[in-house]
């Protein structure tokens, strides 16, 4: 058994071995980060989410080349919308619902346009995509057994937003029993303080949720891979 690689964070150094650890890209679908889907329906400003694309592409690219485990979720619903619960369909007052006809498509619907991964963070052949119709990418999926049967422990969590999907699902996943390590310039929020906190948060209390880094901090690591 080789050392753990170590990854400079907060509240200490994040040791993982990339042979069970696994790159989670958490709803980079153009519903959330493009204008005319759901994100923008609910009244925020998209351009905000696309400042983690370029240091994103860069964390991808590195993990591919180390060979590691790659795992893309979506947020959405069936066409008939049998798996969205009243009281996320109904909630507030969006300017288009969940399954309205938008621009990119019918809003966070499963086979849209609109809720499918942005093309500069597309999915290759051999990558793991889960569907899921909740915040939490454990949640009402196969995402526990998948990452067990691959013998994960170790998860480098990115994605959108920081303190919704991300956070539902560091927390589902800690519980779960993985380690998350949180690259806080590939994670994004809506809203900068949410940011902040979000980030507080996971690395508080001696790590309660988990570690946070820098991506040039897990990009050094995996460079130091003998
Ligand atoms: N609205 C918001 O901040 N997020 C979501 O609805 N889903 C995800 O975070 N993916």
């Amino acid at each position: 058994m080789s050392d753990p690689l170590l990854v400079e964070a907060e509240p200490y150094a994040y040791g993982f071995d990339p042979r069970h650890t696994a790159l989670l890209l958490i709803d980079m679908q153009r519903d959330f980060v493009e204008p005319g889907g759901f994100g923008e329906t609910l009244g925020n400003d998209v351009s905000m989410l696309r400042r983690v694309i370029p240091p994103l592409q860069e964390v991808l690219a590195a993990t591919r080349a180390a060979g590691m485990t790659v795992v893309h979720t979506r947020e959405g619903h069936l066409p008939d919308l049998s798996d969205c619960p009243p009281a996320k369909l109904n909630r507030g007052t969006p300017s288009l619902r969940i399954g309205d006809p938008g621009p990119k498509g019918r809003i966070l619907i499963r086979g849209e346009y609109g809720h499918d991964i942005i093309d500069e963070l597309a999915p290759v052949e051999g990558e793991i995509v889960v569907d899921k119709p909740g915040k939490g990418s454990f949640h009402s999926t196969d995402l526990d057994r998948t990452l067990r049967a691959a013998d994960i422990r170790t998860l480098i969590v990115t994605g959108v937003t920081t303190e919704v999907c991300v956070h539902t699902t560091v927390r589902e996943a800690n519980d779960r029993g993985y380690e998350c390590l949180v690259l806080s310039d590939c994670v994004g929020s809506y809203f900068a303080e949410f940011q902040r906190y979000g980030l507080e948060m996971i690395a508080a209390q001696g790590g309660i949720f988990g570690w946070v880094a820098l991506s040039g901090g897990y990009l050094k690591a995996l460079e130091t891979r003998s």
